[in-house]
C-alpha cells in the first residue's frame, strides 16, 4: 500500500508538470517514489506538460503522468490541477508560476527563482499575496535535502562550529568545456539569464544562506566567458551568458564565503564542494560524495583532533528512517523525493515552504549583486533591504 493513502479524507491533490527535461525527468522520478517512501497526502500526477506533442506523450507515459499536454494555460486553469510543478526554462519561470498562483495552484519552481531581479521581485510579492489565499509556493534548491547538508546546518545552528569566520562553495562542472559543444537556451541571455552564475551560483549561495542563516551585506564578483561563440543552427552564434564566476560575500555575522561556479572546469563534473570554517569546528561537504560530511571538533583533545567522516545513514540522519539501514547510501536524486516530501507536507498543513519565493528573491538580489559588481570592475556593491547600491573601491594608486 502506497503511504499516501494513509492520509484519509483528503481529495487527491492533482499535479501538473510543465517541462519534461533533465529536471522534469528528476521531479518526475520523485514523484513516482514519494508516497512509497513518506507519508505524504494523496496526489495524483495528472498532466505532463511540453510543446512537443509526440515528445510529451511518450515522456508522459515513460514518466508515470496520466496525459500530455501541449498548452501550459489551459493546464494551469484546469480545476483537477492544484499544483504546478516549473521545470522548463528559466524565461517560462515568472510567467507560469504569476498565472498558477493567481489561479490558486500551489507551486513549486526549480532554481533560481527567475532570469531577473525584477521578475523574482514580482514573484516574491504574488507568492505573499497568494499565501494570504492558502497557496503555497518553493523553489526548487533541492541540495538543501541532501541529508548531509541538512545534517551540517543542525550542527551549525546548534553551536558545534562556534562562530562562523569563513565559507569557501564551490560548484565545478565541465560538461561546456568543448568549444564545439552546440548552442543550448543555457548559454543565452533572454532565455537563462545569466550561464554558471544562475545555473549553479545560484546553489552555492543558497547553501552558504541556508548553512548559516545569514544575511548577505556585500558582494564583489567577476564574470567569464571562455568560448565566446559556439555552432547553432545559423552557424558560429555567439554566447551572451558567463561560463564561470566568482563572488566574495560579506555577510551581517561578519562572515565571508567565496563562492566560485564554472562549467568548463576540465575533470570536475558535478562538484558542489562547501568548507564551513568556525572557532569551535568545522565541516567539509563535496557532492560528489554527498553521503560524508566531514566534521572537525576542536573542543576535542588536541592530541585527537582532526576531521572524521560521518557516513550520513543512520535512522538519527534527515530523511534517512524512510529510505534504508545503516551504511545503504543514497543518492543525487533522492534529494528531488525529499524536496516534494517537504512541499506537499507544507501544502497539506499550511506552514510556508522552505526555501520560500522570498528564499528565491535573496539568492536573485545577490546574482543581481555579482552582475552589477562584474560591471564595475568587481567594486563591492552593498545590499541593502530592496535594493542594491553600487560603492566603488578606489582603484589601486590611483
Ligand atoms: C546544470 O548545471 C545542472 O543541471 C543544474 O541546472 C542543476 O541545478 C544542478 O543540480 C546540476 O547541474
Amino acid at each position: 500500500m502506497r503511504l499516501q493513502e494513509s492520509m484519509p479524507g483528503r481529495h487527491p491533490l492533482g499535479v501538473a508538470m510543465i517541462g519534461y527535461a533533465f529536471m522534469g525527468k528528476a521531479h518526475s522520478n520523485a514523484w513516482r517514489n514519494v508516497a512509497s517512501f513518506f507519508r505524504v497526502p494523496a496526489f495524483e500526477q495528472r498532466v505532463l506538460v511540453g510543446r512537443d506533442p509526440e515528445g510529451v506523450a511518450e515522456a508522459a507515459q515513460r514518466y508515470g503522468w496520466a496525459e500530455s499536454a501541449t498548452n501550459w494555460r489551459d493546464v494551469v486553469a484546469r480545476d483537477d490541477i492544484h499544483v504546478v510543478d516549473i521545470c522548463a526554462p528559466g524565461f517560462l519561470h515568472a510567467e507560469i508560476a504569476l498565472a498558477a498562483l493567481a489561479a490558486g495552484k500551489h507551486v513549486l519552481v526549480e532554481k533560481p527563482l527567475a532570469n531577473t531581479l525584477a521578475e523574482a521581485e514580482a514573484l516574491a510579492a504574488a507568492a505573499l499575496e497568494a499565501q494570504s489565499r492558502g497557496v503555497q509556493s518553493m523553489v526548487g534548491f533541492n541540495y538543501r535535502r541532501v541529508p548531509a547538508l541538512a545534517l551540517a546546518r543542525e550542527l551549525i545552528s546548534e553551536g558545534r562550529l562556534g562562530a562562523v569566520r569563513q565559507v569557501r562553495a564551490a560548484y565545478l562542472q565541465d560538461w561546456l568545456v568543448d568549444p564545439a559543444t552546440p548552442m543550448t537556451w543555457r548559454l543565452q541571455k533572454d532565455t537563462a539569464g545569466s550561464g554558471a552564475l544562475g545555473d549553479i551560483a545560484s546553489h552555492a549561495i543558497d547553501q552558504v544562506l541556508f548553512l548559516l542563516a545569514d544575511q548577505v551585506t556585500g558582494v564583489s564578483g567577476r564574470l567569464r566567458t571562455f568560448t565566446p561563440h559556439r555552432p547553432g543552427a545559423r552557424g558560429l552564434e555567439e554566447v551572451t551568458v558567463d561560463d564561470a564566476a566568482w563572488a566574495t560575500l560579506t555577510l551581517a555575522s561578519g562572515a565571508v564565503a567565496s563562492i566560485e561556479v564554472s562549467r568548463v572546469a576540465l575533470g570536475k563534473k558535478n562538484s558542489l564542494t562547501l568548507e564551513v570554517y568556525g572557532d569551535k569546528g568545522s565541516l567539509l561537504f563535496d557532492l560528489e560524495n554527498l553521503n560524508e560530511l566531514h566534521f572537525l571538533d576542536a573542543t576535542d583533545p588536541a592530541r585527537e583532533q582532526g576531521f572524521r567522516r560521518i557516513l550520513v545513514s543512520e535512522p538519527e540522519h534527515p530523511y534517512l528512517p524512510a529510505w534504508w539501514p545503516q551504511g545503504h547510501i543514497i543518492g543525487w536524486e533522492h534529494t528531488f523525493t525529499h524536496e516534494i516530501r517537504d512541499f506537499l507536507l507544507a501544502i497539506d498543513s499550511g506552514a510556508e515552504p522552505s526555501p520560500s519565493f522570498q528564499d528565491g528573491l535573496a539568492v536573485q538580489r545577490i546574482l543581481a549583486a555579482v552582475e552589477e559588481s562584474a560591471g564595475a570592475g568587481s567594486s563591492t556593491v552593498q545590499l541593502a533591504d530592496s535594493r542594491a547600491i553600487a560603492v566603488p573601491v578606489p582603484s589601486e594608486g590611483a
